[in-house]
């Protein structure tokens, strides 16, 4: 079915969430959608607030603005607007824009009759996201905590979080977190290649199907994962990246408060060693 059409068959009205046929609409190619109204609102707002923020600084150079969490001693407060609550506010319109952006999706889904893996994948990034400016924080008992909004500030961050935790590479989670992100990789250089190699070959050769996909990582290594199973590895290796990396901060400071290089001490001490 050409694509034009297809759009005409499922561009039916229902499966919406919330709203009923309120925002059921497209513009464009665009679905709008209740959570798509309340998507621009967020990131409207948000980045308006950033762009007020960043006038209240010293700077328009867009690598250096930064908007900053409050200072810790202002504990779960409220903290005025200068001294943090900006950033309050960008974190409450961060996370309603992500939230609607992936009920959208879901809506989406509905409407299509698919499931629900694309807002799920995106859920585990919002997840990541909220533990490193809501769960954590909270844990530990201030939005100081949280990690500022700027392109080099968050560096810095994630490079003084992580020293004070000794080396953050001896964090386990971060390590399993590490890996799953690299092999991520490994599985998507392996299926693009293998897609591509198989079926866009040079003019005048024919194209050529899975099997042959499958019939050559068998003789390479006696296993294909096939067609389905390739992508189900995929997200599986994706999504768990993420979640052991929410993990690995969540347990950082809550669960955690030592260098991450002490922690392996109990593993040194296992009596077989000596
Ligand atoms: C390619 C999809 C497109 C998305 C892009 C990001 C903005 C921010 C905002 C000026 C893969 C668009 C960027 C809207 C502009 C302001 C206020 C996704 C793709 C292109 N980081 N991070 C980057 C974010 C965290 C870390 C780049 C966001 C944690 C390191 C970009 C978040 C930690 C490095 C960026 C977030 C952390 C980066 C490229 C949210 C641990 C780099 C991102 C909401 C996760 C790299 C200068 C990219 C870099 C980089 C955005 C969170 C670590 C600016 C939106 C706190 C070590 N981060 N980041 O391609 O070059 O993502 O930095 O959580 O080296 Mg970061
Ligand atoms: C949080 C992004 C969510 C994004 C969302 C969407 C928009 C819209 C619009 C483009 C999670 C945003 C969308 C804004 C854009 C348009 C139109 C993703 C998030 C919802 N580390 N480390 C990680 C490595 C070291 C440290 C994670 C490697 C050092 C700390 C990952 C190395 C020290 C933290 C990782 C390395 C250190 C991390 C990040 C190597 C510093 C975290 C990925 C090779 C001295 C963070 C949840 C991630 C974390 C994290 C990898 C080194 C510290 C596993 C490969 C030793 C403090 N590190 N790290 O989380 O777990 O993505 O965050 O050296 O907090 Mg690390």
């Amino acid at each position: 079915m050409a694509l034009l059409s297809f759009e005409r068959k499922y561009r039916v009205r229902g499966g919406t969430l919330i709203g009923g046929d309120l925002f059921d609409f497209w513009v464009g190619p665009f679905f709008v959608g209740f959570f798509g109204v309340t998507t621009i609102f967020f990131a409207a707002l948000g980045t308006a607030l950033i762009f007020y923020g960043a006038a209240l600084g010293d700077t328009w150079n867009p690598w250096l603005i930064s908007i900053d969490p409050p200072d810790v001693s202002y504990g779960l407060a409220l903290a005025p607007l200068t001294e943090g609550g900006l950033w309050q506010i960008i974190t409450f319109c961060a996370i309603g824009a992500f939230v609607s952006w992936a009920l959208r999706e879901v809506e989406i889904c509905r409407k299509l009759g698919i499931g629900y893996h694309v807002p799920i994948a995106f859920g585990v990034a919002i997840f990541a996201y909220v533990t490193l400016v809501v769960i954590r924080p909270i844990w530990m008992g201030a939005w100081g905590y949280g990690f500022p909004y700027g392109i080099m500030s968050h560096l810095d961050w994630v490079s003084v979080t992580g020293y004070q935790y000794g080396n953050f590479h001896y964090n386990p989670a971060h390590m399993i977190a590490i890996t799953f992100f690299f092999t991520t990789c490994l599985a998507l250089a392996l299926h693009g290649g293998a897609v591509l190699s198989a079926t866009n070959p040079g003019q005048g050769e024919e194209v050529k199907a899975p099997e042959h996909e499958n019939a050559f990582f068998r003789d390479v290594m006696g296993y294909s994962i096939g067609t389905l199973g390739i992508h189900r590895l995929g997200l599986f290796l994706a999504l768990n990246a993420g979640f052991w990396s929410a993990i690995c901060i969540v347990i950082s400071g809550p669960l955690y408060e030592g260098s991450w290089i002490d922690w392996w001490n109990w593993w040194k001490n296992i009596p077989i060693w000596s």
